[in-house]
């Protein structure tokens, strides 16, 4: 074992705040290495939310009562949070939405629909979740328009002079991941987003993986749209985020309709709210919403540099850890990567491994990450994924080890009985 990672954060503290982490799993430790699949929630998030529920709980924009002016006022504070998070010019461009999922799918029905028609080109990275590839595939199929991919090299690192010539005068659109489920890639989003906006060229930001890791400014990356999850963030699940440049919010057309999203609705016609209004029909996630706000408040009051600047050294402890093992090959080695760790075993299913580590304490990811290109770039099925937030700590990153080296001695130098990927 080597010495202590020096890092900014107290985890012993803060892992007080999360009771599942300081209760035993299988009779063991709990190792939480897994915030890539979804973080988990500090005590002042779930206790918000339970506050909301108990004592201010209504529906929102609806009615004149006290209790449903004081739970939209509670519900626009939250989306006021996200906007200082995002450092967005207004709150008006930030949508609430499901999850990362559902604000890459109203751009491409919303924004795609009215902007992409026969011929066009959609421009994607080649290590997009599916997220940012299936909602833009089914708009290529309804439109006649087709994919292209920017190419990576074997350390997962986009080639940018690849980009510069797949940008034609055809490409409408290009969806970038600010950084790589599978390979921790942090891509250059601004320098891309510059490129494309001199091409005329729109660009989707997927930034489920970003926000959690590292201070985002959409004003300052010239994003178009940026999108991404709650539950990735310290959050409940239900509730993401859309945010848009305000002219092209406002020229798109909403994609669901229902109440709330319109100012008056006959039989002859229907007018719609502005922004965000129109993009949000129905009653929304409302706990779920300020559940995200109190969420922003936590991480804000450790600090966003200081959650970067720890994972950052735990990221490069467990490198150096995981380098040491025989047999075992880290898959994603761009240069200053996010708190993402991918590797393969020689000879031993990713499925087995994650199991193994399971019964350990150790909980990371299995499979191939909803990222099917990703594994094919790399020529493997699967990948076990470790993935770290603020409240791990070098004791994480040891057990993991201790069980991967748990793991190579059960299979030993036979690994023949590596379970087959499941079809
Ligand atoms: N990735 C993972 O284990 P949703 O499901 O909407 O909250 O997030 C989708 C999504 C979009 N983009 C990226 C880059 C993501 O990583 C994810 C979710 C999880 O990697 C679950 S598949």
């Amino acid at each position: 074992m080597s010495g202590r990672v020096l890092t900014p954060l107290d985890v012993t503290k803060i892992r007080k705040d999360f009771p599942l982490l300081i209760t035993p799993f299988h009779g063991k430790p709990m190792h939480y290495l897994d915030s890539a699949v979804s973080g988990q929630m500090p005590n002042a998030v779930i206790e918000r939310m339970a506050h909301y529920q108990r004592f201010e709980h209504t529906n929102v924009h609806r009615g004149v009562s006290t209790l449903s002016q004081e739970a939209t006022d509670r519900f626009e504070e939250a989306r006021e949070k996200v906007r200082a998070f995002l450092h967005a010019p207004s709150a008006k461009q930030i949508i609430w939405t499901r999850g990362a999922t559902e604000a890459l799918n109203l751009v491409a029905q919303s924004w795609g629909r009215a902007n992409i028609k026969e011929g066009d080109e959609i421009l994607l990275s080649a290590m997009e979740h599916h997220s940012n590839i299936v909602p833009w595939q089914m708009l290529a199929a309804e439109k006649g328009a087709s994919i292209k991919v920017i190419p990576m090299d074997d350390r997962g690192v986009l080639d940018l002079d690849a980009l510069k010539t797949l940008l034609t005068p055809s490409v409408k659109v290009l969806g970038i991941t600010h950084v790589s489920n599978v390979l921790g890639t942090v891509n250059p989003v601004k320098e891309i987003i510059a490129h494309a906006h001199a091409q005329g060229v729109v660009v989707v930001v997927d930034g489920a993986q970003a926000v959690p890791h590292l201070p985002v400014d959409v004003v300052d990356l010239d994003a178009d749209f940026y999108a991404f999850s709650g539950h990735k963030l310290s959050g409940p699940t239900g509730i993401g985020v859309l945010y848009g440049k305000k002219e092209l919010l406002e020229a798109m057309p909403p994609w669901q309709g229902g109440g709330s999203m319109i100012l008056s609705v006959s039989w002859e016609k229907t007018t719609y709210m502005g922004i965000p209004g129109k993009f949000e029909a129905g009653t929304p996630p409302i706990a779920e919403a300020i559940g995200l706000g109190a969420a922003i408040d936590y991480l804000n009051a450790i600090g966003l540099d200081r959650i970067a600047e720890h994972e950052h050294a735990l990221l490069e402890y467990a490198t150096q850890e995981l380098d040491k093992i025989d047999g075992l090959r880290i898959i994603g080695t761009a240069p200053g990567k996010a708190s993402v760790l991918s590797f393969v075993l020689e000879g031993i299913h990713p499925h087995d491994v994650g199991s193994i580590l399971d019964h350990e304490g150790v909980v990371v990811r299995a499979g191939h990450h909803c990222a099917q290109p990703v594994m094919k770039r790399f020529n493997i099925p699967a990948t076990t994924r470790a993935s770290f937030a603020y409240f791990n700590g070098q004791e994480d990153i040891d057990a993991l080890v201790a069980a991967i080296r748990q793991v190579k001695d059960i299979f030993g130098a036979d690994s023949s009985n590596s379970a087959e990927e499941p079809s």
